[in-house]
């Protein structure tokens, strides 16, 4: 039968995840703390129903069989993260030998089964040690980790080819400096700003690092989640608020990892608000030099933005915020659950902008997915019919290929998540998997749109 959305060969159909979401055993195999385990030590209260990170999916033991249920829907190839504190308990120094036989047999039993892996070093998970030492806000920091990335590469690039540097790095400013939904839980903008360009200066290391290690038909890039800041109007205003959100959330990180320069006009805000980062000699050109070769995209939702109703009160602190309001657009299509709009174009449209504004560089959507309660509700016949699900997968992908057929350079699609994971305050509140979970039991169950999936990575389209 024809297919009216036929995707290029070759195509990238399998789903993403990260080491403290998925891998559990928080205090085993000789794994460090890290900021997770501590916060959630020190105040339980934060997370949904009081559930922490020890257990998560459990994936630390159950990955042989997790792997084969990732074959057997279709999955090409997935994207896991390493954890930091499990390889270097304390940051740096000692590596870990029983998590390198860990990480060995994951990357092994993907390959074995036909799944590439795609291997991100960071996601949120700061090793406590360094938080201690102040995290990225300490420039020692950003060399402790290019040396872990370093360590990474040697052990596992003979097997992996596409490497990230970090997941969502605007995700750990906004939570931890800005907007207290992540340790350590300071407001801060000046310092939510060193965080991020030490974040990027932590990169710029490791993909330099990278680029010694000579791995063959290597990759390394970043994984952003591009956030569309669409303008409430064509009002002058509107258009200028947007703009603005568009370079706090989306270009304080496109801009150094694909073009290597930051944009000015987000440097001239910075400094007339007195929140310019500290920089050394040598900085501007690390970044140049460092840009990446390959794009992830997250894509869940879009950022829509007005022209502030109000000054802002000259005694809170400075916040991005300052310079534009959400905008709520009536008769906007939402994902209720987890409070998210759903607007399937913009994935066309943050391709769309990759080709003409950063050129062109290989990309793919490296996360999109649907976060829902209590899918038991949706249970027939023994199995959730996750409809929801199929057709926001469907009507995502239509954009992509249309994009892909205009000539934007999208290589695959993953979706958040294989199964329904740890998703850091909000535990197990939102349900993202092709593959259920119970959390007491761990027992995992196909959703139906898991095997939808599967049909369409197997006809390479729908
Ligand atoms: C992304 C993160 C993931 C994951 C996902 C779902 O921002 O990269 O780690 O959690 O969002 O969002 P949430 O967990 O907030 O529902």
């Amino acid at each position: 039968m024809a297919k009216e959305y036929q995707f290029p060969e070759g195509f990238w159909w399998g789903s993403a995840t990260s080491a403290t979401q998925m891998e559990g055993a928080a205090n085993e195999g000789g794994k460090g703390k890290n900021i997770w385990d501590y916060w959630y030590e020190t105040e339980p209260n934060r997370f949904f129903e009081n559930i922490g990170p020890e257990q998560t999916s459990d994936f630390y033991h159950r990955y042989k069989d997790d792997i084969k249920l990732m074959s057997q829907i279709g999955h090409n190839t997935f994207r896991m993260s390493l954890s930091w504190s499990r390889l270097i308990p304390n940051g740096r120094g000692e590596v870990n030998e029983e998590a390198v036989t860990f990480y060995n047999n994951v990357i092994d039993e993907l390959i074995a089964n036909d799944i590439e892996p795609f291997v991100n070093l960071y996601h949120f998970d700061m090793p406590l040690n360094m938080q201690q030492e102040g995290g990225w806000e300490s420039r020692e920091v950003t060399d402790a980790y290019a040396e872990y990335a370093q360590i990474c590469f040697r052990l596992f690039g003979d097997r992996v080819t596409k490497w990230f540097t970090f997941n969502e790095p605007i995700v750990p400013v906004e939570g931890g400096y800005l907007y207290d939904f992540h340790y350590p839980n300071v407001v801060d903008a000046s310092r939510a700003a060193q965080v991020a360009y030490h974040t990027m200066i932590a990169h710029a290391k490791a993909v330099e690092a990278f680029r010694d290690c000579e791995i063959k038909d290597g990759k390394i890039g970043i994984i952003l989640n591009l956030t569309p800041s669409y303008p409430r109007s064509q009002n002058p205003a509107d258009l200028r608020a947007s703009r603005i959100a568009d370079l706090f959330f989306n270009r304080s990180f496109l801009d150094p990892a694909v073009l290597g320069e930051y944009p000015e006009e987000l440097i001239s805000i910075l400094r007339e608000h007195g929140q310019l980062p500290k920089t050394e000699a040598g900085d501007k050109e690390l970044i140049q030099a460092n840009t990446a070769d390959i794009l992830g995209v997250n894509y869940y939702q879009p950022r829509r933005v007005k022209a502030k109703e109000h000054l802002p009160n000259p005694y809170s602190p400075f916040m991005p915020d300052w310079f534009f309001d959400n905008y709520e657009m009536p008769g906007r299509k939402m994902n209720p659950y987890r409070g998210w709009e759903i607007y399937e174009k913009g994935i066309y449209d943050i391709m769309i902008n990759l080709k003409d504004n950063y050129g062109n560089i290989e990309s793919f959507i490296s996360e999109n997915g649907m976060g829902v309660q209590d899918e038991n509700r949706f249970i027939e016949n023994g199995e959730i019919q996750d409809d929801y699900r199929i057709e926001f997968i469907r009507e995502h992908l239509k954009w992509l290929h249309k994009a892909i057929e205009e000539g934007c350079n999208a290589k695959g699609y993953h979706l958040w998540t294989f199964i329904d994971n740890w998703s850091w305050m909000n535990a197990y509140k939102n349900r993202y998997g092709f593959i259920s979970m119970d959390v007491e039991t761990k027992e995992r169950k196909t959703k139906k749109s898991a095997y939808w999936f599967k049909k369409v990575s197997e006809n390479n389209g729908f």
